[in-house]
């Protein structure tokens, strides 16, 4: 086995490390301003944390704050949103802690934010002159469209859907992946609202040769390169053509939040949301497999088959990740609460599998010796999460107790309770989420 070279934030945004340095904290050295966000002795706590060697050495693990140390100093406050923990502020980066992902449907204040890229300023977005156009070599007719345009052309559908990163739950893997470290919040589940991809690719005249999108967002790249995208994904065609693949203009009857791409943006619920393209400013029919930003090498690819930890998998042998599997969160109680043992305990959460439902969901207090199955919803739509609920827990003594839920998707399929396979971004990360108990 070899070990895996890991490399810091240069292979994915600069060429040299001094240039990752720039990018990063916008000057070379130590970063002295820090935009607000890490303390003096949060930096002592992160050096500390990757053994001394800081930032801009090649054994630096990752670009980003850990999501620990991030929460346990001065706030760093993103428009729109309340309470998420902010991972990186360049490209930023946000998650929803678990208990605050408590609602059926996610207000737009508890949505993370992940970006590739550098969004286009609010100033610059004019939703009226905004436009989107179609081509690529399987589009025989060729049209832009305004968003009035799509509004009025195009049925509008409204759906509730899951997207996740496909990078959530990395900051588990071992040896650690590098990219932004998630932990369980880079999920969310709120109410689209939008045209089908599916009717507009038609009106265009989607050719039969057809057999991958792509998307182009209003975002930039990191380095200022113009020529460059910052991401620049798709999905096959049979899942772009899915009732539920929508170009979305509204977010739980509003405007989509700016972090999330205002005023426009695809939605394809199920697979990765670097699929769900933001700021949405063209789409491609392609008759290949669309070969844009984040489409090839390591990015958003797994290897096809199983490898020990730290692998270096040759870039041949990696396949693009489709569906995401099946997963759950307890987003009630907040981990870490005291509850009397004289009281029957109740929790509850969401459970979602890729483009499939879930069939049951169980939870343990005994770190999954037994398991008592879940009151399950079924979704709204499909691709929408579903709700579990659990009472009637008791706690035998006071004591340490988790709790742990595990979903199982329709095909029997389960989540793990430990971590899956191991690949070298750390994508697909589907273990049981566990929260702490103190019961007094
Ligand atoms: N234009 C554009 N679209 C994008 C991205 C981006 O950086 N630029 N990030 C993608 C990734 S990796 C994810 S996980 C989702 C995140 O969506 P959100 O920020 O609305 O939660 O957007 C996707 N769409
Ligand atoms: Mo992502």
């Amino acid at each position: 086995m070899k070990s895996k070279n890991r490399k810091g934030i240069h292979e994915l945004y600069a060429e040299t490390p001094e240039q990752a340095a720039d990018l990063l904290w916008g000057q070379k050295g130590l970063p002295a301003s820090r935009r607000g966000f890490l303390s003096k002795s949060a930096l002592a706590a992160m050096s500390a944390a990757v053994g001394g060697k800081i930032v801009f050495g090649d054994r630096f693990p990752s670009v980003l704050i850990p999501a620990a140390l991030a929460q346990n100093n001065e706030p760093f406050q993103l428009e729109g949103k309340d309470g998420l923990i902010v991972l990186n502020d360049r490209p930023v980066n946000a998650e929803t802690p678990a208990h605050f992902l408590d609602d059926k449907i996610t207000p737009a204040n508890r949505l993370f934010v992940r970006n590739n890229g550098l969004p286009p300023t609010a100033e610059s977005i004019n939703p009226d002159e905004w436009t989107l156009e179609i081509g690529g070599e399987s589009i025989g007719k060729p049209t832009t469209f305004t968003i009035a345009e799509l509004k009025e052309k195009f049925e509008s559908h409204t759906y509730q859907l899951t997207i996740e990163c496909g990078g959530n739950g990395r900051s588990e893997f071992n040896p650690p992946a590098t990219g932004n470290q998630w932990t369980t919040g880079a999920v969310g589940c709120p109410k689209w609202t939008g045209v089908r991809l599916r009717d507009v690719l038609k009106a265009c005249d989607l050719k039969d040769d057809a057999i991958y999108t792509g998307y182009y967002g209003r975002d930039t790249h990191l380095s200022g390169d113009p020529n460059k995208n910052a991401i620049s994904r798709g999905v096959p065609i049979a899942k772009a053509l899915e009732d539920e693949s929508i170009i979305a203009y509204a977010m739980n009857d509003e405007d989509i939040p700016y972090l999330n791409g205002y005023p426009l943006r695809l939605v394809t619920a199920g697979w990765p949301a670097s699929t769900s393209g933001k700021w949405l400013k063209k789409i491609v029919a392609r008759n290949v497999v669309h070969d844009g930003a984040k489409m090839t090498g390591t990015s958003y690819r797994v290897p096809n088959y199983p490898v020990a930890p730290g692998t270096d998998v040759p870039e041949e042998d990696m396949m693009i990740i489709e569906a995401m599997p099946v997963k759950s969160l307890v987003t009630f109680p907040q981990s870490g609460i005291e509850h009397k043992v004289s009281e029957d305990f109740s929790c509850r959460g969401h459970a979602w599998a890729g483009d499939l439902s879930v069939k049951e969901v169980h939870v343990s207090i005994d770190f999954g010796a037994t398991w008592k199955k879940a009151d399950l919803e079924a979704p709204v739509n499909r691709l929408a999460w579903q709700h579990w609920s659990v009472g009637g827990i008791k706690f035998p003594k006071t004591g340490y107790y988790e709790v742990w839920a595990r979903a199982v998707d329709e095909t029997g399929t389960s989540q793990p309770m430990i971590l899956p396979g191991w690949n070298p971004k750390g994508y697909l990360n589907n273990a049981c989420h566990r929260i702490a108990i103190q019961a007094v």
